[in-house]
């Protein structure tokens, strides 16, 4: 009897330990502006309501040279979100649309996938943001599961994109000193 209790018990703490690491797992679109390869700051200026953003602590004293931008998914429906960014020079930053950060353990990253379409920027030129153009205009990396174009599902189109932290797309954008960007988007979670 007291064994079967144990049993019992260890059955239900690992049920919890799952659940709670499946709530952990995040569900966010990522996108960062990138200032690092010409030293310039990427500044907040405003986001649209339940995104977040932080400059990246990870590269110490080019922090503000890099900001990041997370959003909360869905995986049933599309969402838009919006944020304004400004830098402190002229020249380009790399826009780099990607999924979250997970470590799953030992350092590895796991495949949470996104999908993006219909990105548009005011106050600089962007190319190809609603993928019809396939990937003109964008580059990416990553050799496991690479970022692709996709055809279902979409938000507007016949394509799509679907990303992942370590397979982004990326597309420089010319920016001027102090004048605001704003960069809008279509995402969704993939189940
Ligand atoms: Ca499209």
């Amino acid at each position: 009897m007291r064994t079967l209790w144990l049993g019992l018990v260890c059955v239900a703490v690992m049920l919890v330990g799952s659940a709670v690491r499946a709530e952990d797992e995040p569900r966010q679109a990522r996108i960062d502006i990138d200032g690092t390869e010409n030293g310039i700051d990427v500044q907040e200026v405003s986001q649209s309501e339940g995104g977040s953003t932080n400059n990246a602590e990870w590269l110490n004293d080019k922090k503000d040279q890099r900001r990041v931008y997370g959003f909360e998914a869905s995986n049933t429906e599309w969402k838009k979100a919006e944020f304004t960014f400004k830098t402190n020079k002229d020249g380009t930053v790399r826009m780099c649309v990607m999924g979250p950060w997970f470590d799953q353990g030992g350092g590895k990253i796991k495949t949470i996938w996104m999908l993006y379409d219909d990105i548009s920027v005011d106050g600089a030129t962007l190319k190809n943001g609603d993928f019809e153009g396939g990937m003109d205009g964008w580059s990416t990396y990553g050799e496991d599961n690479p970022a692709k174009v996709v055809t279902e599902p979409v938000h507007g189109g016949k394509n799509a994109v679907k990303v992942w932290h370590n397979s982004p797309v990326q597309q420089d954008i010319t920016v001027k000193a102090n004048q605001p960007v704003k960069v809008t988007f279509w995402f969704k979670a993939v189940e």
